[in-house]
């Protein structure tokens, strides 16, 4: 018997097994070198922008950042099928990650994720193709006044009118290298800053759904922390186990 009891203490005490996962099921490792510039060559220039590159070819500066970071699969609030939020600022969704012990992701940790360990400008390839990612949806002009109303069901009202948002993972496509889905496109999210030269320490990746030439370079830095808007939301990160 007190064979049995010490053989128990000792399945207890032990530490967890070499190959137990780094990151909750919900997330997914995001692991690799992130280089802070790339130089790539378009083949496709329409309406000033390109969307397309020609593959594989690609010049990278030398500075690198090492990424390992656990990074939510959706959207916030991180449910497949379910409408992610929005509206709220960059201090509110760092509170928000950390209800859940998590923190904002960083902008390099969003770009690795995005890109992939192949560093590609779109989490699918060297080409921008329509319908893939969600963000060909027509463009709504919104009213000022009535999205930062400081009555609330006047602002509510405005940002269902605009909303053209789709439920998380309903654009399987959409899907990174290392599984995080609707990186561009659907809603813009709110990252750290990584990039010294930028204004605030919150910025902004990966466009929204009315904004067609988004990729995962190109990132959104003019707006402080408490900043609000309709098509903004964010996803968590955490360090692995
Ligand atoms: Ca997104």
């Amino acid at each position: 018997m007190l064979e049995l009891l010490l053989s128990w203490a000792w399945l207890a005490a032990a530490p967890p097994k070499a190959d137990q996962a780094p990151c909750p099921d919900d997330m997914v490792l995001v692991q690799g070198t992130h280089p802070e510039q790339l130089q790539r060559l378009c083949t496709d220039v329409r309406k000033g922008k390109c969307w397309a590159f020609f593959p594989e070819l690609m010049a990278q500066e030398a500075r690198f950042t090492r990424v390992r970071t656990c990074m939510d699969r959706y959207e916030w609030p991180n449910r497949k099928g379910t409408r992610p939020e929005v509206m709220m600022t960059f201090l509110e969704a760092e509170k928000m990650c950390a209800t859940r012990g998590k923190r904002l992701c960083t902008e390099f940790e969003w770009e690795l994720a995005c890109e992939g360990p192949k560093h590609l400008p779109w989490p699918y390839g060297w080409a921008q193709r329509e319908g893939v990612c969600h963000n060909d949806e027509r463009y709504r002009h919104y009213r000022f006044d009535d999205l930062h109303s400081t009555d609330r069901r006047k602002r509510d009202r405005e940002t269902a009118r605009l909303w053209q948002g789709a439920p998380s993972g309903s654009h399987p496509g959409c899907t990174s290298a290392f599984g995080v889905e609707d990186l561009v496109g659907n809603v813009e999210e709110w990252v750290a800053t990584s990039r010294r030269e930028w204004p605030y320490r919150s910025s902004l990746k990966g466009g929204f759904w009315a904004k067609a030439w988004s990729g995962c370079r190109g990132t959104n830095e003019s707006h402080s922390p408490q900043f609000r808007f309709y098509e903004i939301g964010f996803r968590c990160c955490r360090n692995p186990e």
